[in-house]
């Protein structure tokens, strides 16, 4: 990926200090653990250190024609087969499949009027995190761009500990309770009697549950959202989901929802796009940030807080602690105090992305759990599942070592790593060791919070109320959303094939908005409803439709454009807009018929051509958010009489995307869209139309105009 970045004209950025060890913790602590391989100084050895003199052949016992059995002595095949039989650990029962990346955390304001914790107070830290990006049901090899929850979880790695955000990118979540979450996650993976379908919630259970728990319906209206097809993961927003508690200085405590916003904005492929990229590209999303990150375009998110002091925890008509609910910002406005930051890819998969570790109850001192009873079972279950993928002493690994100070009496287990010299393991002790820490030495004291009651397996009134944030969801979406939410779950219930599952769920949508619940059961041939089950409030709330997450200045920054040449090209119009793609800081990728040279209208075969970066069959249209094809009369014509480029154009246009055209290729474009409408100036002043951006002739405002435009177009319409 790196080479390829760099043949699109790019410079790879030098390391700059940020990421450096000198100035991240995280990377300092890990230095001492990475080895270089491809050091061309190293020689085999095996894992016990002897230096081999053979990997390719087990030592046999041989006659003159060389052949004969192989000899089980031999202890370097031996370990080379064992090590490779072991390679394997559990992947993670949920969010088997992700991408992380380093950074850093800075704050720009500090918190210390609601917490004591020094990651969210000192302004002059630079805090380094390690982040894992998701999907939520399918496995380790499943495709990224599937309809799904995306997983948003960040270790900040604080000088007071490990402190863990395990997120998502929606704001809530399907169920309340956390005993309820093998239920949700077993109906939502592939069905068990036959194991299909992968990484999809388009079947009989999925939609079984969604029923038979009316707590999902917020939920279930997200993840039919253009939410849960990101474009990418820098596109997203991440919340904290669960509701934890600040305390700050003088001991006072208030409810926090945690929120990462990003600075690209929010943006989400169209379905068909995703459903053909799952198989053209399934690494589109993990491509997507390492290319980002190798060209020093770093991800970054404002990180935001939602705060409530105790003293008002009953003052909403939905109880604060309910994971299936959002508080809305008119109520408990977003308070943006830092920025998140990505900018280090890991160096091997395995070691880091896929051995880090979080969980919910790694907090640090100044933040806490609430009674959230989705929060209070999650706490358990992670530090659980990763007993069973990693062994008791997954904390001594290099991702997930804190990088403060670690020392206790907790011994031994498979894989102990560290050494604890002294012949006491257990405090107090006849030596006077020290004690834990007191508060004002920086020990994570529980806040003593009065708890009287009776046990009881019971929820309470409010936890009870269903619908009006599904409601508020769907009325605050923008028409263009709400389509998209009719077609999605169109989809998704024409994949049950059992008329009691997609004709009760008809029903269901009957109590979010009527108009929705006919256009589905329509759809999918469910009874149609004739009146609303349930009375639409009509609220709205912003901060839900994505179009509240737009950027102030639109960009093209890292964005893929695909500029389409043959042989004949006109050099002015592509060098042009490829520089001014480059300069915008958009990603241009040169695609013709074939990987060979490409010779402009301007020279023959023995002129420097341009090397494309890739040929028409070996990519496809989904894999760029714009194309741009410069004219040239026999470059158009080549590509015009291409079954391959029609395709590519056509597609680009059907998915909604930014075309531009200049010269002999607008003509091109416009048949190929069948747009005869498509307006033209022969001024050579740019047009915008349908967004297809086309100039007749190429000066450098319309390049200019071309990269403008562009930026405003929408991804989707
Ligand atoms: Fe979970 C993984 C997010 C509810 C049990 N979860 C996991 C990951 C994310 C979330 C992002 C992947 C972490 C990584 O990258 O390694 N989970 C959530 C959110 C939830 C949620 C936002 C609702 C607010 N989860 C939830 C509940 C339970 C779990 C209620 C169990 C009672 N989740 C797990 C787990 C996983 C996990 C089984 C699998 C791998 C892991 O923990 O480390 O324990």
């Amino acid at each position: 990926m790196a080479s390829q970045i760099l043949a699109a004209g790019l410079q790879k950025v030098a390391v700059d200090a940020t990421h450096s060890p000198e100035k991240s913790k995280k990377i300092a602590q890990l230095c001492p653990h990475i080895k270089d391989s491809m050091d061309k100084k190293a020689r085999i050895t095996s894992d016990y250190g002897v230096k081999e003199t053979e990997t390719d052949h087990w030592l046999k016992v041989v006659n003159e024609d060389k052949t004969g059995p192989a000899l089980l002595e031999d202890p370097f095949a031996r370990e080379k087969i064992m090590r490779f039989d072991h390679e394997r650990i559990p992947e993670r029962v949920v969010h088997a499949r992700g991408s992380g990346a380093f950074g850093k955390f800075t704050l720009f304001e500090s918190a210390e009027d609601v917490t004591k914790a020094g990651v969210l107070t000192d302004t002059s830290r630079e805090t380094p995190v390690f982040v894992r990006f998701s999907t939520v049901l399918g496995s380790r090899g499943s495709a990224d761009t599937v309809r799904d929850v995306r997983g948003f979880a960040i270790k900040f790695y604080t000088d007071e500990g490990n402190w863990d955000i395990v997120g998502n990118n929606i704001p809530v979540f399907f169920i309340q309770d956390a005993i309820k979450f093998p239920d949700v996650i077993h109906a939502g993976k592939p069905e068990p009697h036959n194991e299909v379908p992968q990484a999809q919630t388009a079947h009989n259970n999925f939609w079984d549950f969604q029923f038979m728990h009316t707590e999902a319906t917020h939920m279930f209206m997200w993840s039919q959202s253009d939410r849960a097809i990101p474009r990418s993961y820098r596109m997203m927003q991440g919340f904290g989901v669960n509701t934890f508690t600040l305390v700050n200085a003088k001991g006072e405590r208030s409810f926090v929802k945690f929120i990462f916003t990003p600075e690209l904005g929010v943006h989400s492929f169209v379905w068909d796009e995703a459903l053909k990229l799952a198989g053209q590209d399934p690494d589109f999303h993990r491509k997507d940030l390492w290319e980002a990150i190798e060209n020093g375009a770093y991800p970054k998110w404002k990180f935001g807080i939602q705060v409530i002091p105790e003293a008002q925890e009953n003052d909403f008509e939905f109880d604060i602690l309910d994971a299936t609910k959002v508080w809305p910002e008119e109520l408990v406005p977003i308070r943006y105090i830092g920025q998140l930051e990505l900018n280090r890819n890991p160096d091997e998969f395995f070691p880091e992305t896929e051995q880090v570790a979080f969980c919910t109850s790694h907090v640090v001192p100044g933040i806490g759990f609430s009674d959230d009873p989705l929060l209070q079972g999650r706490n358990f279950s992670y530090f659980d599942t990763q007993l069973s993928r990693l062994g008791v002493n997954w904390q001594e690994l290099p991702i997930n070592k804190p990088v403060c100070p670690v020392m206790n009496n907790n011994r031994d287990g498979a894989m102990r790593h560290t050494i604890q010299k002294g012949t006491i393991n257990y405090w107090p002790n006849r030596f006077d060791t020290l004690p834990p820490s007191t508060a004002q030495e920086g020990g994570y004291v529980d806040y003593p919070a009065k708890i009287a009651g009776i046990k009881a397996r019971v929820v309470s009134k409010k936890f009870k109320e269903h619908f009006n944030q599904a409601q508020l969801f769907y009325n605050s979406l923008s028409q263009v959303e709400k389509n998209h939410v009719i077609n999605a779950l169109g989809f998704e219930l024409d994949h049950c094939d059992d008329p009691l599952v997609y004709k009760r769920m008809c029903d269901r949508l009957a109590e979010i908005d009527l108009n929705l619940a006919q256009e589905v059961a329509e759809l999918v041939g469910g009874e149609i409803p004739q009146e609303a089950k349930r009375v639409n409030h009509g609220k709205k709330s912003k901060g839900l439709s994505q179009f509240d997450y737009m950027p102030a200045t639109p960009t093209i920054a890292t964005r893929r454009v695909a500029i389409l040449i043959a042989d004949g090209y006109d050099p002015i119009a592509y060098n042009g807009v490829k520089a001014a793609l480059t300069a915008a800081g958009a990603l241009p990728f040169t695609i013709a018929p074939k990987r060979s040279k490409i010779y402009s209208a301007n020279e023959d075969k023995s002129g420097t051509g341009v090397f494309p970066d890739h040929n028409l069959e070996g990519m496809r249209s989904t894999m760029f958010d714009s194309i741009y094809v410069p004219g040239g009369a026999r470059s158009v014509e080549t590509l015009r009489k291409s079954g391959r480029a029609l395709h590519w154009v056509r597609e680009a246009f059907g998915h909604l995307k930014a075309i531009g055209a200049t010269g002999e290729a607008v003509a091109f474009i416009s048949d190929a869209c069948q747009l005869p409408g498509i307006q033209v100036s022969s001024s050579g002043d740019v047009v915008n139309s349908y967004g297809v951006v086309t100039a007749s002739q190429v000066t450098p405002h319309s390049f200019k105009e071309t990269v403008q435009m562009a930026k405003g177009a929408k991804d989707f319409v």
